[in-house]
């Protein structure tokens, strides 16, 4: 640095560049992740200002505590019905993902993501909403769907991209679109389902319509610029929408840092807005469930968007494109303070009397030969990789709602080489 340039004597500026706490082979201790006790948030009206909760964007909600009790205001008080539903979804969510994952290392798909450690999110959001809500989801919220009763043989026909697959193999594995779910199509490109929700969400206000929205991405995906848009759109129109922010610690092989972590809570993103915001435990079904239903009352109420950050821990690898053991201690999952979402509701069940070990064996038995049997029914359909399941020329359906000139075009002239070449696959 030349020393007669003008400031040459003022210390040189420098840049912040965040570092993960533990890498491979490190021993992990969360002692510093802070976790207040479950009941103590207080739980603001429905009809209260955003401004007047901004603590609750750094507190952290949290129902169920550590003898399975559920406490406090913020205590949904379901009945055991709905609890054991609920489980019983979560239960299924896991089952799903371990025998899709399987089917990726066998071969008979390309790709899946597991949302291991995160079922509380989607399932008790599912439960919270109205059925006809409209959810805009991330590739990690198929507990939506499950708990909405969808058919896993359907998802699955869609992860094997085979001939039961309504999206005719245009979507990557595991990128679902259920419009009788009301499960908005899964975007690869992150973040653009949320000023999506937002405009849905305010053209369902505009025509006067009671249904909301409800929109999740991850926490790395906040930095994203649609976040940012869809946030103004929102507080501006105080359209009828909840953000769930599903902070997992990581996206891809960066941590929480690097979407500003650090610097302050994604919950707090929510203030700059004037929006209502609040951090809650993701692992905690019950939690996440008052926390949806809280924010689905302001939506419904005309007092407009909540942001919801979900304190939660991606146990698996990213994808099945992933190794996270090439960058984050394997420690991590086991030592993480939240405990498993699965766990705890099975555990508060047990506590109020209403669930116990064995029938509990029982279901994941029964739920995994439930899920077993659908995979062999879905594979009856096809697997991916094994010839085309799908009319060939179907590759230029669904895109315009009419076929423009020049893809017509090109689907005649496509047509016209298969059929020359003979090729058996060319139409079915
Ligand atoms: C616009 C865009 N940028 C980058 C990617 C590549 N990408 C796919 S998933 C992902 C990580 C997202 O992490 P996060 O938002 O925390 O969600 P998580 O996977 O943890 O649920 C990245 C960078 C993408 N799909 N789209
Ligand atoms: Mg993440």
């Amino acid at each position: 640095m030349p020393s007669d340039r003008p400031g040459a004597n003022l210390p040189p500026l420098s840049l912040y560049v965040p570092e993960p706490r533990f890498r491979p082979g490190d021993t992990v201790d969360f002692t510093e992740v802070p976790v207040p006790p479950a009941g103590q948030a207080r739980r603001p009206d429905t009809a209260e200002p955003a401004s007047a909760f901004t603590d609750l964007a750094y507190d952290l909600v949290r129902v169920l505590d550590a003898d399975g009790q559920a406490v406090g205001p913020w205590n949904p008080r379901l009945s055991p019905d709905t609890l054991r539903a609920m489980l019983r979804s979560m239960v299924t969510v896991r089952a799903f993902d371990e025998r899709m994952f399987r089917a990726q290392r066998q071969g008979k798909t390309s790709f899946y993501m597991k949302c291991t450690g995160e079922e509380a999110v989607a399932v008790s959001a599912a439960f919270a909403l109205d059925r006809d809500d409209m959810c805009f989801p991330s590739y990690r919220q198929q507990g939506l769907l499950i708990a909405r009763g969808w058919s896993l043989v359907d998802m699955m026909n869609q992860i094997y991209s085979n001939k039961g697959d309504r999206l005719q193999g245009k979507q990557l594995p595991i990128m679902y679109s259920v419009r009788d779910a009301s499960f908005f199509s899964i975007s690869g490109n992150l973040t653009t389902q949320y000023p999506q929700a937002v405009g849905w969400a305010m053209a369902s206000a505009a025509k006067g319509d009671t249904r909301i929205a409800a929109a999740w991405c991850g926490e790395g995906s906040t930095a994203e610029g649609d976040f940012h848009s869809a946030c103004t759109f929102a507080s501006v129109y105080r359209a009828p929408v909840i953000f769930n922010v599903v902070n997992n610690q990581w996206a891809i092989s960066s941590f929480s840092g690097f979407a500003g972590a650090e610097a302050t809570t994604f919950a707090a993103r929510a203030i700059g807005y004037g929006i209502a915001g609040l951090r809650v435990d993701g692992n905690d079904a019950l939690a996440v469930y008052a926390a949806t239903a809280w924010a689905a009352e302001r939506a419904r109420t005309n007092q407009g968007p909540t942001l919801i950050e979900h304190f939660t821990y991606r146990v698996e690898g990213h994808s099945t494109s992933d190794d996270p053991g090439q960058y984050r201690s394997a420690g991590e999952a086991s030592a993480w303070p939240l405990g498993d979402p699965v766990t705890r509701l099975k555990d508060h069940l047990i506590a109020i009397g209403e669930w116990d070990e064995e029938r509990h064996i029982a279901q994941d038995k029964e739920i995994a030969e439930m899920v077993r049997a659908a995979q062999k029914e879905a594979e009856a359909n096809g697997i991916l990789g094994h010839g085309l399941h799908q009319p060939l020329d179907s590759l230029f359906d669904g895109v315009f709602e009419e076929m423009p000139w020049h893809l017509r075009e090109q689907q005649a002239q496509m047509l016209a080489e298969e059929t020359a070449s003979g090729r058996p696959w060319a139409r079915k």
